[in-house]
């Protein structure tokens, strides 16, 4: 185990005072399996950091600390635990203190793992650990993480170094890393993982092969220590690639055939394996259209496979012409997957689930709620999100997405009238999905603190908690993250939990403006380039010229984007005065002098905007270089250093928008500053 700062992330285990001293006698551990084993791994690490001693195991009932699940516990429970228990899922637990007993038990050994680090948190936030009365169960059965690692190293939009998983075309053989994030990953409930980048290239179509299966079994093995179950990106196109088949076509019986026999193969290494994740028709990525199929044919050919030994197929929406011509303005990517999968509603096997990202287009700073979310109703569906900052700062800006997430989920769709929130969707709670929850792009790789700028981290916390639970505010999920991963220093919670709810919206503020999005450098997508994008084939257009900017989506005059929303949004989001400001350039081209809500006109809000995106960056350093002597060096330094990027970057955002604005339109700013 590394014991530095960095790479220990919200488990620090530090000292802890003031301890009540007789719960540090022995522990009872009433499960044997492998879990259970994770389970006194994990506490031994704990207790040997927050008290410098190694606890005893034993099955002892009596002991102060008594964990088991609740077959072994009978005697322990009450009747009301007990019907409590018997109502939640696989997953639910409990911990009380009662009777002078910590009594930890759960429906599950992996129940029992996640009670512990709940306890764990508990105890590095400082509770009392007699007022413990606590029960939880996940809201969403899925709970995914997604890695877009390449076998040669690389990680598509990755901003944390390496793979974690793979060096130089091989596989890693030393796994104690993985295992370190097995444990990360179950610290905050999620339970399913794919280990490799939905573009699956040449090489990584072979992990379906004997050539890698062996070792990607062992990788299971680590990530069933910690209830994670392993799924793998597949090329849809694996038939021709591996085997020399002459298609692909989903209804071809060899086909068909060809995938049963990789599914037995692939289950009589990993019993438990969770199944397929799919990127097919979508930038290139071959699929079923190549044969006149829809995606209906291409998922349920694999579902197929896969049923017999419970698997799934994730398959993802991401769907769209990436071959537009600028000059078209009849094509609105924005309209793309609800046009491909909404029609094909009912069509799909119960082992499949949509995958769809949280918006329309693509993990922008700001975008309206995907209108497919929930619009379909005999479809297993699942959100997806990037913690992974592509658009949102590269894990050198600081931008804590928790709350632009929290948006997302709160959003009320309208489908079933009010209440219809993406959160009940996703949750499974709204239409009778069979298998629904939320996925993530991960941000981690092979750096020491594994996400880049180490406040990254609480992204990734922030999103387990949240799929967990997605009730916990943003800013309760920032302060555990902070106590644990800082200590409770108040000024350090106090600081920190300011900059980090405040930065998503600083991050809006010196980039694109009221939701147009882009703007950003073409392929690196770090760093200004207004016009970037915007005679380029990818279906993301500003449209600015000397009058006004911004994308006409109405039913009248515009795409017509608009009515896939339930009412009210699509009339609130067709009519330019109802419309929040923060989206109305995604819904309205609009002249620089019109006037906002704000009662601003565009053009000050874009100047106000961008000086103050820019000035409240140098409040964030100000304020970080205030925490200096409560954080170590090492952490304090290396955000120090990301911080003198964002200082850079956020300069010439506001210097190149403000400057191609005063260019477009000749209207000055008002406060008469300094615009090139
Ligand atoms: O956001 C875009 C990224 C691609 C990515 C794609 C996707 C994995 O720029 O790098 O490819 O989305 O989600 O499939």
């Amino acid at each position: 185990m590394r014991t530095n700062t960095m790479y220990r992330m919200w488990l620090q285990y530090q000292p802890i005072q003031n301890f009540q001293k007789d719960l540090l006698g022995a522990i009872a551990i009433k499960n044997d399996s492998s879990i259970a084993k994770s389970i006194t791994e994990e506490l031994s690490l704990a207790w040997e950091g927050m008290f410098k001693l190694q606890p005893q195991y034993t099955t002892n009932d009596d002991e102060k600390i008594v964990i088991g699940t609740k077959d072994k516990l009978d005697r322990l429970l009450d009747s009301n635990q007990k019907e409590w228990l018997h109502t939640v899922s696989e997953e639910g637990f409990l911990i009380v203190y009662q009777n002078h007993q910590l009594v930890i038990t759960g429906n599950s050994e992996q129940a029992l793992l996640y009670a512990v680090f709940c306890l764990l948190r508990h105890m590095q936030l400082g509770t009392e650990i007699t007022q413990l009365h606590i029960t939880e169960a996940p809201k969403n059965g899925l709970r995914m993480i997604n890695q877009w690692d390449n076998l040669d190293g690389s990680v598509e939009r990755g901003y944390s170094g390496q793979s974690i998983f793979y060096q130089n075309g091989n596989i890693v053989q030393d796994k104690t890393r993985i295992k370190d994030y097995a444990r990360y990953l179950a610290s905050i409930g999620i339970n399913a993982i794919s280990i490799n980048n939905v573009n699956v290239w040449e090489e990584e179509t072979y992990f379906i092969t004997k050539k890698y299966l062996p070792e990607i079994k062992e990788i299971a093995d680590i990530f069933r220590l910690y209830g994670v179950t392993l799924y793998l990106s597949i090329n849809f196109a694996s038939p021709i690639a591996i085997d020399g088949l002459q298609t692909a076509d989903p209804l071809d019986p060899d086909v068909q055939a060809w995938w049963k026999g990789k599914a037995e193969e692939i289950y009589s290494l990993i019993p438990d394996f969770g199944g397929f994740v799919v990127k097919a028709d979508s930038e290139h990525r071959p699929g079923p259209f190549t044969y006149g199929r829809d995606h209906a044919d291409g998922s349920n050919m694999l579902a197929e496979a896969l049923a017999p030994f419970d698997g799934k197929v994730i398959w993802r929406c991401f769907v769209y012409n990436c071959v537009q011509d600028w000059r078209d303005r009849s094509t609105d990517r924005a309209k793309a997957a609800y046009d491909h999968f909404k029609p094909l509603d009912g069509n799909f096997h119960d082992n499949v689930i949509l995958q769809i990202k949280n918006g329309p287009m693509d993990f922008q700073v700001r975008e309206p709620v995907s209108p497919l979310i929930g619009a379909m109703e005999q479809t297993n569906q699942m959100i997806e999100f990037q913690i992974a900052q592509e658009y949102t700062g590269q894990q050198r800006d600081l931008c804590y997405l928790i709350p632009q997430w929290k948006e997302v989920l709160q959003f009320d769709t309208y489908l079933k009238g009010p209440g219809t929130t993406i959160e009940e969707i996703v949750a499974g709670r709204i239409h009778p999905y069979t298998s629904s929850g939320i996925a993530a792009v991960s941000n981690i790789g092979a750096d020491e603190n594994w996400t880049g700028n180490t406040l990254a981290q609480a992204n990734l916390y922030g999103y387990g908690r949240l799929a967990w639970d997605p009730a916990l505010s943003a800013e309760a999920i920032a302060k555990e993250w902070i106590i644990q991963t800082f200590g409770s220093h108040e000024l350090v919670v106090e600081s920190l939990r300011e900059m980090l709810l405040a930065s998503w919206e600083v991050y809006e503020n010196y980039t694109a403006p009221l939701g147009i999005g882009w703007m950003v450098t073409p392929n690196t997508h770090y760093g200004p380039n207004i016009d970037g994008y915007e005679y380029s084939r990818w279906g993301t257009y500003h449209f600015a010229d000397r009058e006004g900017i911004g994308v006409d989506r109405t039913k009248e005059t515009g795409t017509g984007y608009t009515l896939q929303y339930a009412e009210p949004h699509q009339s609130i989001y067709d009519d330019r005065h109802a419309c929040p400001d923060a989206l109305l350039l995604f819904f309205h081209h609009l002249p620089y002098k019109y006037t906002l809500k704000s009662g601003k006109t565009i053009i000050q809000h874009i100047y106000d905007r961008h000086f103050l995106g820019a000035e409240q960056v140098e409040q964030f350093i100000a304020k970080w270089k205030s925490l200096q002597e409560y954080i170590d060096t090492d952490r304090h330094a290396q955000v120090m250093e990301r911080f003198e990027w964002q200082r850079r970057n956020a300069r010439e955002w506001r210097d190149q928008v403000n400057s191609y604005f005063y260019r477009k339109s000749g209207i000055p700013d008002q406060q008469g500053r300094t615009i090139y």
